[in-house]
């Protein structure tokens, strides 16, 4: 039976990929090029430095180790000062509902995200607290679709992958849970989330008996 909800941050919690994508925009315009929304689907749930290396490709640039760590800190540097300015009214339209309806039913919860930025951002939307377990970028050493992530929330949770249900808006992070052993629910399109194996717009469109009822067959 299912114990445990795991998170993906950005996207699902709070809508922070916007804010990734603003400052990987302006990175990429500095060095005279652009990127797209439709390209910034693959860069949800990679790790800052993969994010970089696939921007730099899309540029037709090759740089030294220095000079994309510079690029890198650069980026978090912009992004930092966008997120600097999130509140409690920056969390998603049903989220507390759903935390309420998952405390009720008794569910552990845990944050499976790789953003290194994750805790400070939970302290800044006062959420800090809403979670049993939190593993983010700095605990972990590969990246979505690398199934760590996930793999140790479930072990710091002390319940097994097949009693997890994994909650996520991109590509990468479904396939992460799918590669873990867990039941994903895919937060956005069934056409861009085809892995999931239960899609919805976002967390108000869904009941935790629904994802209960679906995810226990
Ligand atoms: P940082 P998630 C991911 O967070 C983001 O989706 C991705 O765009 C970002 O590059 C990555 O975190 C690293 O973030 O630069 O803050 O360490 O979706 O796993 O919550
Ligand atoms: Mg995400």
């Amino acid at each position: 039976s299912i114990k445990a909800f795991l998170f993906d941050l950005d996207g699902v919690i709070v809508d922070t990929a916007i804010y990734h994508y603003q400052a990987w925009k302006r990175l990429a315009n500095e060095l005279g090029f652009d990127i797209s929304e439709e390209f910034n689907e693959q860069l949800k749930g990679v790790s800052r430095m993969e994010s970089l290396d696939l921007i730099l490709a899309h540029g037709g640039l090759t740089l030294s180790d220095d000079k994309k760590n510079e690029l890198a800190t650069q980026k978090n540097q912009w992004y930092l000062e966008l997120v600097s300015r999130m509140t409690s009214d920056d969390i998603l339209p049903g989220v507390p509902a759903f935390f309420a309806q998952v405390r009720q039913a008794g569910l552990l919860t845990a944050l499976g995200s790789v953003s290194k930025n994750a805790p400070m951002i939970l302290e800044r939307i006062g959420m800090s607290d809403a979670f049993d377990a939190i593993i983010d970028g700095t605990k972990i050493s590969k990246g979505k679709p690398d199934p760590e992530v996930f793999t140790k929330g479930a072990a710091e949770l002390g319940v097994s992958p097949a009693e997890c249900v994994v909650f996520e808006d991109a590509v990468a992070g479904v396939e992460a849970g799918k590669r873990g052993g867990m039941f994903v629910v895919g937060l956005g399109s069934s056409d861009v989330l085809t892995q999931a194996d239960l899609v919805a717009p976002s967390l108000e469109t869904l009941t935790v008996e629904q994802v209960l009822e679906k995810a226990s067959v």
